[in-house]
């Protein structure tokens, strides 16, 4: 079935505003669904339009709600029947306040089994702020939530609200990406990663200490060695609280320690230090007692980061150990929209002590702050060289194979330089996903775990080559074969069909997602519960797999 289902969220924004005579651009109800319902390319008049939703929620049937849906013309190999939920009232995000945030988290919950994917259409000015916030709220997502929106709205001619809108749906649908990302001007930057830079020019957002996952010029190119990959079987679920009593705290030469104190003040419970440069704050004894005074007697969680858009908090200098010795801690390279909302979210969970909350700040949870520490002592050889094949027969086997390729293409003279071990790790990282579904086929769980464990080694790894176009609307988003035209080869479907739970369980474990889905519409757990496999049923829903909305209506 080629079709993807994605629910948007419309909560406001200039994308969907009007030009009101003496107040300006005004949010304007309808406007938005009656302008994309007249467009061919987001309604298709050929597209099927009688479809209903087979699940719709409890809720829209209390509201006495029908979603009308939308189909948009093939794009990417996919058609995209899409539904909108416009908020009421719709907000300039200037507005935007936490209970949105739970508010939007409470409608992707209840949404979650029915719809592939979501996009939120959202104010830029606070965009940052819930795209972060949502990243934390939910938790082991498993499938897309884009954000976007736009710096001039629909009503006007010339705008970036058609691009940018087609662009989260596009992919969304085929490129899912399970995570909160945030879409803007043909790039899709992590969402807890992003800063609004700029108001006048369309490309108002960055990520200016973590590449875009993906970029929409010409073709779509997905970083997938970036994008996350849920490696714990736990099913999605939303958190719906975050505590009010945190507070951002901005240094500036000249403020006053009193003024600082007041920041303090009961109730609070966390405070974002906005220092300078790479940690930094005035070297002044009394500042290090409020802070001392707030960690210990008080048990404030005090976050260290930088107002330095691109870097990281770290105590090389004298001042930052001081701090880290009164009980603040580095908040690494966190955005500050992330640190106070991932702040927010860690203080209103009860069964962590703030010890705990402090030490997780420093970690990352959803890929929000890098971890170089990690990076340099993982167990799988980065920071050594990396040798073709080193770990894997087959690796070496695609050396040989790429040596004879280039001999029968009358390239013999090309010696096996750096150049060649570029080129045949390159090959290997296209080959694996095909020898993973071939263990797959065979039942073979030991070169499973071989094959998965070299991917996971060369995922590590930077691309040695950039990117190719990612063109094959691979829906194994975790594989990293990024440099062919590599074909889907839907591995943990063949081990939910074949019913080898063992191998279920590795792809799991190795980031495979539970609700891909295969040429035909299907997920692994149809696939199982169709040839009868109790047990691999079980494992896939431990990891959170449901029906697609098509596969109830021939199951039930
Ligand atoms: N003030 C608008 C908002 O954030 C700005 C925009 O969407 N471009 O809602």
């Amino acid at each position: 079935m080629n079709e993807s289902r994605i629910l948007i969220l419309y909560c406001g924004g200039t994308l969907g505003m009007v030009r009101h005579p003496s107040q300006g651009y005004v949010p304007y109800p309808g406007f938005l669904t009656e302008t994309l319902r007249s467009q061919s390319r987001f309604h298709d008049p050929e597209g099927n339009s009688i479809f209903s939703w087979s699940d719709t929620t409890e809720r829209y049937q209390k509201l006495e709600m029908i979603l009308p849906t939308m189909i948009t013309p093939m794009a990417e190999k996919k058609r995209i029947r899409f539904a909108v939920l416009e908020y009421d009232p719709l907000l300039d995000s200037s507005n935007i306040e936490t209970k949105d945030w739970l508010r939007l988290a409470a409608d992707i919950d209840l949404n979650y089994q029915s719809f592939d994917a979501f996009v939120i259409l959202h104010g830029t000015d606070t965009m940052s702020y819930t795209s972060s916030a949502l990243s934390m709220l939910l938790e082991n997502l498993g499938k897309p939530v884009v954000v976007t929106g736009a710096q001039v709205p629909l009503s006007e001619l010339r705008n970036d609200a058609i691009e940018n809108i087609l662009g989260a749906l596009i992919l969304a649908a085929s490129h899912p990406i399970p995570e909160v990302t945030l879409f803007f001007s043909s790039t899709l930057y992590r969402g807890n990663r992003v800063s609004k830079l700029s108001n006048s020019t369309l490309d108002a957002f960055d990520s200016p200490n973590l590449a875009p996952l993906a970029t929409a010029g010409i073709s779509i190119q997905v970083n997938r060695q970036l994008v996350l990959k849920p490696r714990e079987l736990q099913k999605f679920r939303v958190h719906d609280r975050m505590s009010q009593q945190v507070v951002l705290l901005r240094l500036f030469p000249g403020l006053q320690v009193e003024t600082i104190a007041n920041f303090f003040a009961s109730p609070i419970q966390g405070v974002i230090l906005h220092s300078f440069g790479a940690g930094n704050a005035p070297n002044k004894p009394e500042l290090l007692e409020i802070f001392r005074k707030a960690t210990f007697e008080r048990d404030i969680v005090i976050v260290n980061i930088s107002q330095c858009i691109r870097g990281e908090v770290s105590a090389i200098y004298q001042v930052g150990k001081q701090l880290q010795s009164v009980g603040v801690v580095a908040g690494g390279d966190m955005t500050p929209e992330c640190a106070l909302t991932k702040l927010s979210y860690l203080l209103a969970k009860p069964e962590l002590t703030r010890d705990q909350i402090r030490t997780l700040m420093g970690k990352s949870l959803r890929g929000e702050l890098t971890e170089r520490h990690k990076d340099l002592t993982d167990e799988n050889d980065a920071g050594r060289s990396l040798t073709p094949g080193a770990a894997s027969s087959e690796g070496g086997q695609v050396r040989r194979l790429f040596q004879y390729i280039l001999t029968q293409q009358g390239e013999a003279s090309i010696s096996v330089d750096e150049d060649i071990d570029d080129l045949a790790i390159a090959a290997e990282r296209s080959f694996l996903p095909f020898l993973i579904q071939q263990a797959c086929l065979r039942g073979d769980n030991q070169a499973l775990e071989r094959h998965l464990n070299r991917q996971h080694q060369l995922d590590a790894f930077p691309l040695l080559i950039s990117n190719a176009p990612d063109g094959s609307s691979n829906t194994n988003t975790n594989s990293t074969a990024t440099h062919s035209s590599s074909l889907p080869t839907f591995s943990l479907h063949i081990a939910a069909a074949l019913g080898h739970t063992d191998q279920v369980r590795q792809l799991l474990e190795a980031g495979h997602l539970v609700h891909a889905r295969d040429y035909t519409g299907h997920t692994p757990l149809f696939l199982a519960l169709q040839n009868g496999h109790q047990s691999t049923v079980e494992i896939l829903k431990l990891a959170g797999a449901h029906l697609a909305s098509h596969e109830k209506d021939t199951t039930e």
